[in-house]
């Protein structure tokens, strides 16, 4: 198998656990290699992107949209076979293309699956830019954050959270953000408290701030606990 067909083996292996997408799995497939085959991976544009996400529309409840930041495992172990919260893996094209890398060259019509991100902005980050912004603007009503409270500054204003979708949600379609805050010990927590957040959001966004212990998550996790009733 060459690179290509593996790559494409696992984009259509992914593609085809969403039922209700299985048709427009080679339709996209197709669009998606447009994208970046014969293309230079380094420079590389966003809008080589535009066409895939047009074919691609998000169809999860814009009400239930859940961000994250260096929580990446918690929050997908929590939204997984959960219908209070999506996040953008729980989406078709956030789902196939989580974990993967690609890249093309010019000159040729390979893909390449390795040293794709050693120079920026490459396809792979192109196109998780692109996507999260997307993804920042469909989300409507109160969205929610998934943060790491263990860190020095769990609010990251360079992150793809802090730098891509927070500039990006769109007042009065968002109405307010809350904060999980995942953390070690039971404490209290502000927006305020959270670096530049609250500055970097729109005014007319209202924002809450929730502290809840990672084993607090896990045990909703494990017990499936309804949404709304873990934090
Ligand atoms: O920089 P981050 O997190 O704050 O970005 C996370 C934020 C989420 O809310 C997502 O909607 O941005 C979106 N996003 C992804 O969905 C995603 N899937 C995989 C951003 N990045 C994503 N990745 C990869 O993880 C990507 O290669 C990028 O470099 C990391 C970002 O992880 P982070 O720093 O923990």
């Amino acid at each position: 198998l060459t690179k290509k067909a593996e790559f494409r083996e696992t984009f259509m292996k992914k593609c085809l656990e969403f039922p209700e997408e299985k048709h427009i799995c080679e339709t996209i497939w197709t669009t998606f290699e447009l994208a970046y085959v014969g293309k230079e991976k380094c420079n590389f544009s966003d809008q080589n992107y535009d066409q895939l996400l047009a074919e691609t529309p998000f169809k999860h409840p814009c009400g239930k949209t859940m961000f994250w930041s260096k929580t990446k495992d918690l929050v997908h172990k929590f939204t997984k076979k959960r219908d209070c919260f999506f996040t953008l893996e729980d989406t078709l094209l956030g789902y196939v293309l989580n974990g993967l890398s690609w890249c093309g060259e010019k000159g040729n019509n390979e893909t390449f699956t390795e040293n794709c991100e050693d120079c920026l902005p490459n396809p792979v980050s192109s196109f998780w830019k692109i996507a999260s912004t997307r993804f920042a603007q469909y989300a409507c009503e109160g969205a929610s954050v998934m943060l790491d409270g263990e860190r020095k500054e769990p609010y990251d204003s360079n992150s793809f959270f802090g730098g891509v979708e927070v500039p990006n949600l769109q007042p009065p379609r968002v109405k307010n953000l809350t904060v999980v805050l995942v953390t070690e010990e039971i404490r209290a927590c502000t927006c305020d408290s959270l670096g530049t957040l609250r500055k970097d959001l729109d005014q007319r966004i209202g924002c809450a701030c929730k502290a809840v212990t990672k084993s607090r998550v896990e045990t909703c996790i494990e017990d499936n606990t309804p949404c709304g009733a873990c934090w």
